[in-house]
């Protein structure tokens, strides 16, 4: 296993260059374990990497921390398998949220990721006004963002779901999975599941992420948990964000069902998800029309006509409104905390990647 396999190009040791000049190493973040700790793939395998002193000399906002899928620069300790981790290369994609119960506070999920895959499960967990919140949050990621309505096997009228999204989300590839029948699966592999490609598996708890990994990876890399029968509520099984290699070389990261994804910065996102509409209201007469009752909407012009459909309307202006109600006020400078959110400590309690690790 080289570094080449975890995605490493030439690209990124130029960027690179200044850590090599001062004796450090490149790494990848391959598993957040707690607080300052991760594991790290080196050229060498995979160690224990601790952000120490040099590293807070540097890092100031959470979103400077490490997080699975991020380059790192490390220096080994002689004779362990533990490393010091230095840096973080600047990010090529990134998927964000805001953490939860803070207003001002970006965490992100998981970082340089190639494809973002938006699961949703298709028994009572399915929710369309959701995907398209995940779909707003994976464009402005920077990944190509695909949706996956899993558990096909439990929907009756799966094809009719399958038409719903599409229409609301056009131009974004749906896929109707089952980690159980193995449907879809062949598809999804033989299109996305590549050497060195990094996958992302985004959603709720119990919409299968971790299943769907498994299935794909052929292997029972990952745990999975039961999901209440009453509620068709997952229970975290998943408490890590962690990475792993596929047989066919693909980079895959599963992450810890999401209770709710809170709009980061979306004002972009919301435009791109809905660009019909956003071209459209470019032509009101008000730049702050809220495309409800003002005098010369182009929008409610476009909908009389039939140019934009309601459906799609109704959802741009959700969505609007949610952003303009959970936007922070502006930032005093200072104002950030200077360590990660309590809110990714909780999440990431349960002990989950074994081997040497546990006894840290
Ligand atoms: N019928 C059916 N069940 C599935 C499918 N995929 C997953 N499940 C079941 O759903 C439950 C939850 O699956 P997980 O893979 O743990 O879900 P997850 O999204 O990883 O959940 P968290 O780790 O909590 O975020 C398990 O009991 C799985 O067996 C599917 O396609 N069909
Ligand atoms: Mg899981
Ligand atoms: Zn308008």
């Amino acid at each position: 296993m080289t570094l080449a396999d975890y995605g490493w190009t030439d690209v990124l040791a130029q960027t690179f260059a200044p850590y090599a000049a001062q004796g450090l190493e490149p790494a990848r973040v391959v598993c957040e374990l707690r607080r300052k700790f991760y594991a790290v793939q080196t050229e060498e395998g995979e160690v224990l990497a601790e952000c120490g002193g040099g590293f807070f000399h540097t890092a100031r906002r959470p979103d400077q921390f490490p997080v699975v899928g991020d380059w790192v620069a490390v220096k080994k300790r002689r004779g362990e398998p533990r490393a010091d981790l230095y840096a973080v290369l600047p990010r090529t994609t990134k998927f964000s949220r805001r953490a939860a119960g803070s207003e001002e506070i970006e965490q992100i999920v998981a970082a340089n990721i190639d494809t973002v895959f938006l699961v949703s499960g298709l028994d009572q967990n399915y929710n369309p006004k959701r995907i398209q919140r995940f779909l707003v949050a994976a464009k402005e990621s920077g990944a190509e963002p695909v949706i996956l309505l899993n558990k096909s096997d439990l929907c009756d009228d799966a094809a009719q779901v399958l038409k719903e999204i599409e229409t609301l989300v056009p131009g974004v590839p749906v896929y109707m999975t089952s980690a159980v029948t193995r449907k879809g699966l062949k598809a999804l592999g033989a299109k996305y599941v590549r050497p060195g490609r990094t996958l992302a598996f985004i959603g709720s708890s119990g919409v299968g992420k971790s299943s769907l990994i498994n299935a794909l990876v052929r292997d029972e890399a990952l745990p999975v948990g039961e999901v209440r029968e009453k509620d068709s509520k997952g229970r975290h099984t998943t408490t890590r964000r962690e990475l792993v290699m596929t047989p066919s070389g693909a980079l895959v990261i599963d992450t810890p069902g999401m209770r709710e994804l809170q709009l980061w910065g979306v004002e972009e996102g919301v435009d791109e998800a809905f660009e019909d509409v956003a071209a459209v209201a470019l032509r009101c007469r008000f730049t702050n029309c809220t495309h409800g009752n003002e005098p010369g909407c182009a929008v409610r012009e476009a909908l009389k006509s039939g140019e934009l459909s309601p459906l799609r309307v109704e959802s741009y202006k959700k969505l609007k409104a949610e952003q303009a109600a959970s936007l922070p006020p502006p930032k005093k400078p200072g104002a950030l905390a200077n360590k990660p959110s309590r809110q990714r400590n909780a999440e990431h309690a349960k002990p989950f990647r074994h081997r040497f690790y546990d006894d840290e």
